[in-house]
């Protein structure tokens, strides 16, 4: 079986994630090329070898440039702060490799832009480009998109999504990449946010036509990380700096198909640790889904008799439900990094095949827009209206 060899950017826990998914996919999944964890790349000599060993990649290189020049690597997977997609993916593409790219696909729509347009160009030469919009990827999610698209919830009227985390409610988490405008692009918003918009437009097949937005900064200063680590020595006396993106965005939309929705993301909902929750409702049922029970898809049917009809939890681990039939028994669950590994199994397939795979960098740049919209809806402080307060 011909191989597809795979030079990856980047090794920090996106990378882990990746790296565990081009290892594990082939295993699960029977695969028409045989992905191969080739060569990984990273700034730093014995960190990038170390992680090489570790993560399992055969080779190493420290300079992105000469990994897209190499002749022996077929697809670049970007696992890199979102400062550097833009410039590595255009790069790839032209060289005529095929690019597997971390969400949010840019840092703005000018970035997402050209991604885009270097997508096209390489798509009329058969080279394809995806994003990493993994939670896609998660049964229950793949399900419930399965029963929008076959009309189970009739007209969609609202969409409510959240994206809630709450590791910096803590004020000495250090100020890390994550929280630098110039290096991550936005906070919350681009981060969380985004997964929430992508799934938003893919559960209902329709795009985000406008938006009313807040976004805040919580903490305005932190702790600088300790420069050799890269980590922070916390706590009194550290010197602070400033944090240059959101914490959090909370924000309503209108749907091209006239539905409205309700978004929220935040690294401060103090006790929610990594809560993905999306609820659709439309004029036949209702679907709502939360990533801490990832296993689990909610559905109330109109259908049903009234006196007993009752949002039923589906245990979405079932050999009839998507992408379960490769995995366990019927009844036993999944994780995390099972997004992952079945974004590798459609990202090979649809390359194999020589089609599109999905989300393209068409959608990522469509999320980008919406992302790109709630900011400059929140920095419009004309359309806020003040309520009278007693003092
Ligand atoms: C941030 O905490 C983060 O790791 C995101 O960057 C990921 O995209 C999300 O899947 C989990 O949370």
């Amino acid at each position: 079986m011909p191989a597809l060899r795979v030079g990856m950017v980047g090794y920090a826990f996106m990378g882990a994630a990746h790296s565990h998914a081009w290892h594990t996919a082939p295993r699960f999944f029977d695969l028409p090329l045989r992905p191969e964890p080739a060569v990984l790349c990273g700034r730093s000599e014995p960190s990038v070898r170390t992680a090489a060993e570790k993560l399992g990649w055969a080779d190493w290189e420290t300079d992105w440039k000469r990994l897209v020049a190499r002749d022996d690597i077929d697809v670049i997977d970007i696992c890199t702060p979102g400062d550097t997609h833009a410039e590595i993916a255009v790069a790839a593409l032209d060289a005529g490799k095929h690019v597997l790219c971390e969400k949010p696909l840019a840092n703005s729509v000018d970035e997402a832009e050209l991604m885009a347009a270097a997508a096209e160009r390489a798509a009329a030469r058969g080279v394809r480009a995806a994003v990493g919009f993994n939670y896609r990827r998660l049964p229950a999610l793949a399900l419930a998109r399965r029963l929008i698209a076959q009309g189970r919830l009739g007209t969609l009227h609202h969409v409510r999504a959240q994206y809630l985390q709450d590791w910096l409610v803590d004020p000495d988490f250090p100020l890390t990449w994550r929280l630098r405008r110039e290096k991550a692009g936005s906070g919350a918003l681009g981060d969380l946010g985004a997964h929430a918009v992508d799934l938003a437009q893919y559960l209902t097949g329709q795009q985000i036509t406008g938006v009313s937005a807040l976004l805040e900064t919580l903490v305005p200063e932190r702790p600088l990380p300790d420069a050799a680590s890269g980590l922070s020595a916390t706590g009194a006396g550290t010197a602070r700096g400033r944090v240059t993106v959101d914490d959090a965005a909370a924000f309503t939309a209108r749907f091209a198909g006239g539905a409205i929705g309700v978004f929220e993301a935040t690294r401060f909902a103090t006790g929610r640790k990594n809560a993905l929750r999306i609820e659709v409702n439309g004029s036949l049922g209702s679907l709502a889904f939360d990533l801490e029970s990832l296993n689990e898809l909610a559905f109330y049917d109109r259908a049903e008799d009234p006196d007993t009809a009752a949002f039923r939890t589906i245990l979405v681990t079932e050999p009839n439900h998507p992408y379960m039939s490769a995995w366990w028994p019927a009844g036993h669950l999944i994780g995390y990094e099972h997004s992952f590994t079945h974004q590798v199994k459609d990202f090979t397939e649809a390359i194999a095949a020589g089609e599109q795979p999905s989300p393209s960098f068409a959608d990522g740049l469509r999320v980008q827009r919406v992302l790109d919209a709630v900011a400059a809806s929140a920095a419009d402080r004309s359309v806020w209206t003040t309520v009278p307060i007693d003092h």
